[in-house]
């Protein structure tokens, strides 16, 4: 259990006049920082020495990439859509607005025509709040988050293979691993602190594995590098587990003892002997058994992954394929062999946890469990329905077909980053009423109706839950701008105004209800968090549970389960009219929509989305560094500026999704993964020409800070 240190330790210096303690709001790292701000804004920022993710580091973004909470584009006053545009209103007037149209389009099509989102950038408090709102204030499970675009595969596979949908241990098992694997996943970019641990570990000795279809940083640090074909990430965990087994690294002890279901595995893998593999992934077949060696052969071992393992159409069945390759050799539940997925966004883990899911109430119970949902119904006092909701996918489909009427967006740019911008901007038209509640303007509130202003991390109180199911303590720097208020205020009122009263005089109210209702974080408190926060299950006298799984599996019976799932192909394939691969992803200095980091000095580091490609294909296709070029694929085009590199394999392109004047997300057809709904944002078949023109000058939207 970690020491609770009195959470009003901070410190005093006369240049500031506010100090406070909180959790850095970017990515699922959870760095902790102090902040320092004077006269309403912050002055400076800097890493927390004993937070227990960072231990005194952060990446540029937590410590500099601030200025945007007082960026003059803030949204200040709620706005109204009238004639077209939208306008400055009063509270009231919006208030009343989303009242009037939401029990008028309740009472003509019933509470299901209604859906919402809730924000994984938003705390646990925000979420449950926002669940609460969907599910007892209006009385639909149409509720959901973004883990569904990111690890929702993730969360889908670890119930499956072990029982709990988390990471099985924490960042301090990279220290003690003699190997880590990185399957599709980029830290030094995605998760820098983590990124900078890991570099760390592999100058201390500890052997790298990479697979990604690009040369990752990390790459240059590790044992060895896989370059797989995008999408063919199943064999190649397949592959590793073959020559785990033809070589004798089994820990047969382990599975004997332990696990269930292996004997259809050990069947399996026979047709997936390393030749057959490279065949399928272009791995040269030494490649890939000298990785399988050096994870077999070592004592402990960590798995990491990221969106090069779920963003795929098999992206869940990939991740219990690599939940059988630690099973098979006895990597889990023990110091140095965990498996961290990296989550997203800094507090996607807890929207997930929160109930932020149109199938499961707090800790993925089901809302089909009559028990639970009576215990919600007798803690919210209100009727709530036994039938899954829609999710983010299934909510567009279903305004296209114009049956669900009404969204409440809450922190999610979806014209932007969801797949099919076409798609989504149909649905989002057909709307008869959207709210947006937000901290600027962004792609997806051209389509509201009303806009609510909201605030920032740095601007409110509540926990996180980070990428090791660490729960930590966020505290204002500042207070919201101009009649903004806390995105948790507004859902109370909005909540209150529907009938349904909260009962809650802050976030702390809510952290006590989500612990009284929920065995997993029974444990929990403002008090209990400290300076250190505690990693669920929070037992009821505050242990907590930095490694899961070290005696038993949380499944009937206790036994960890393989999965016998074969490799099958991508949505999409390259061809003669499409004959490039494209991968999306991130890059270190902005932040997914771009909204915030946008408005800061990173904006001036880079200013544009660019298209990497490899300088055999740049050759073939006239492509020069630094030209426009025109990406089309089987839905849609895009122009972007090239940048030729040999990180990226001849064959695929690579491109990020941060500016909205590229609009990368026009590319991005439907296909998605088969358990999970995931989007294949991976894998897009595109054809890439010059275009005649200079590339267009991007500007900046320069540092506020
Ligand atoms: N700076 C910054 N940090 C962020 C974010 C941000 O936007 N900017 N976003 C946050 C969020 S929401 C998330 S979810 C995380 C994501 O963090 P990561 O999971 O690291 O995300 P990506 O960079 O999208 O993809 C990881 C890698 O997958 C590789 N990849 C693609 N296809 C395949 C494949 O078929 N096989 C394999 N093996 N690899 C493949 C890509 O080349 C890429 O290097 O980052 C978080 N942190
Ligand atoms: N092509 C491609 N597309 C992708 C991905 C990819 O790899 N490739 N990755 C996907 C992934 S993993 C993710 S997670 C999604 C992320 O997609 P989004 O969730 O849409 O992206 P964010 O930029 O994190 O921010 C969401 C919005 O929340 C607002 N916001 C931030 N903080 C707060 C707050 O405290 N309160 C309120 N009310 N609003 C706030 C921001 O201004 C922004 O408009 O993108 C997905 N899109
Ligand atoms: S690594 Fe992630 S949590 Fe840490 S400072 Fe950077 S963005 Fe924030
Ligand atoms: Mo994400």
């Amino acid at each position: 259990m970690a020491t609770a240190i009195p959470i009003d330790v901070k410190t005093t210096d006369e240049r500031f006049d506010r100090t406070a303690t909180t959790t850095c709001g970017y990515c699922g790292v959870g760095c902790r920082l102090e902040t320092h701000a004077s006269g309403g804004r912050i002055v400076s920022i800097s890493p927390a020495l004993d937070g227990p993710a960072n231990e005194g580091h952060t990446c540029l973004k937590g410590r500099f990439a601030h200025g945007f909470t007082r960026s003059p584009d803030r949204l200040q006053t709620p706005l109204i859509r009238e004639d077209g545009e939208l306008r400055p209103a009063s509270w009231e007037e919006a208030l009343d607005r989303i009242v009037a149209e939401v029990e008028r389009i309740k009472g003509a099509h019933g509470p299901d025509a209604l859906a919402g989102l809730a924000s994984s950038r938003a705390t646990n408090e925000d979420c449950y709040a926002m669940a609460r709102l969907m599910r007892a204030a209006i009385g639909t499970n149409n509720i959901d988050n973004c883990s569904r675009v990111c690890h929702s595969p993730t969360s889908f596979a670890l119930r499956k293979a072990f029982g709990l949908s988390g990471a099985t241990g924490s960042f301090t098992d990279i220290d003690h691993a003699e190997v880590a694997l990185l399957m599709g996943v980029n830290p030094t970019q995605g998760h820098p602190v983590v990124g900078a641990r890991i570099k760390q570990a592999a100058l201390r000795g500890c052997k790298l594995i990479t697979i990604d279809p690009r040369r990752i940083e990390l790459a240059d640090y590790g044992a060895i590098h896989l370059a797989p074909r995008p999408g063919t990430n199943a064999a190649v965990a397949l592959g590793l587990c073959h020559v785990v087994r033809r070589d004798g690294m089994l820990d047969e002890e382990f599975i004997a003892a332990r696990t269930e279901g292996f004997e259809a595995v050990e069947e399996l893998l026979e047709g997936y002997d390393p030749a057959a593999v490279e065949e399928v992934t272009g791995i040269p077949a030494a490649d890939l058994e000298t990785a399988a060696h050096i994870y077999g052969e070592a004592a402990s071992g960590s798995l990491l992954w990221g969106l090069g393992v779920t963003e795929h159409k098999y992206g869940s069945e990939v991740v219990q394929l690599l939940c059988n390759l630690a099973m098979m050799t006895g990597k889990v539940g023990k110091p140095g062999s965990a498996l961290l997925p990296l989550r997203g966004q800094n507090n996607v883990q807890g929207s997930s946890d929160m109930g932020a899911l149109p199938d499961t109430y707090t800790a993925y119970r089901s809302v089909e469990d009559e028990d639970v949902a009576s215990r919600f119904e007798a803690a919210w006092g209100a009727p709530l329905s036994r039938r899954k909701g829609m999710t983010i996918p299934q909510m567009f489909d279903a305004a296209v077909a114009r049956e669900l009427k009404a969204m409440y967006i809450f922190g999610e740019d979806v014209a932007q980053t969801d797949p099919d911008t076409a798609h989504v901007i149909a649905a989002l038209e057909n709307l008869e009423f959207l709210v947006c509640q937000e901290i600027f303007l962004n792609e997806t509130t051209k389509f509201a109706d009303v806009v609510l202003p909201a605030s920032a991390h740095l601007e409110k109180e509540g926990t996180f839950i980070n990428a090791e199911r660490r729960f930590q303590i966020v505290e204002p720097a500042i207070d919201p701008p101009g009649e903004a208020r806390t995105d948790f205020e507004i859902l109370g009122e909005v909540s209150r105004r529907l009938g349904s009263e909260t009962g809650w005089d802050s976030p702390w109210d809510a952290l006590d209800e989500i612990a009284r209702l929920t065995p997993e974080y029974s444990g929990v408190s403002r008090e209990r968090l400290g300076r250190r926060g505690l990693q669920w299950p929070v037992h009821p006298d505050g242990t907590d549970s930095p490694t899961l799984y070290d005696v038993f599996f949380d499944r009937p019976g206790g036994r960890g389960h393989f999965a016998a799932l074969p490799y099958k192909e991508p949505g999409d394939a390259a061809d003669g009219d499409f004959p490039l691969i494209l991968v999306t992803g991130r890059i270190l200095q902005h932040y997914n929509a771009g909204t915030m980091t946008r408005r800061t000095g990173n904006a001036t580091l880079v200013d544009r989305d660019l298209l990497e490609i490899h300088p055999v294909d740049a050759e073939k296709l006239w492509v020069k560094d630094g030209d426009l070029v025109s990406v089309r694929s089987r839905v849609g085009r895009i122009e972007v500026e090239a940048k030729v590199t040999e990180r990226i394999e001849p064959g695929h392109v690579f491109t990020t999704f941060h500016f909205p004047e590229t609009r990368t997300n026009l590319l991005v057809g439907q296909s998605a993964d088969v358990n999970t709904s995931c989007p294949e944002y991976k894998v897009i078949a595109v054809d890439v020409r010059p275009m005649p023109e200079a590339p267009a000058f991007i500007p900046a939207l320069g540092d506020a800070g």
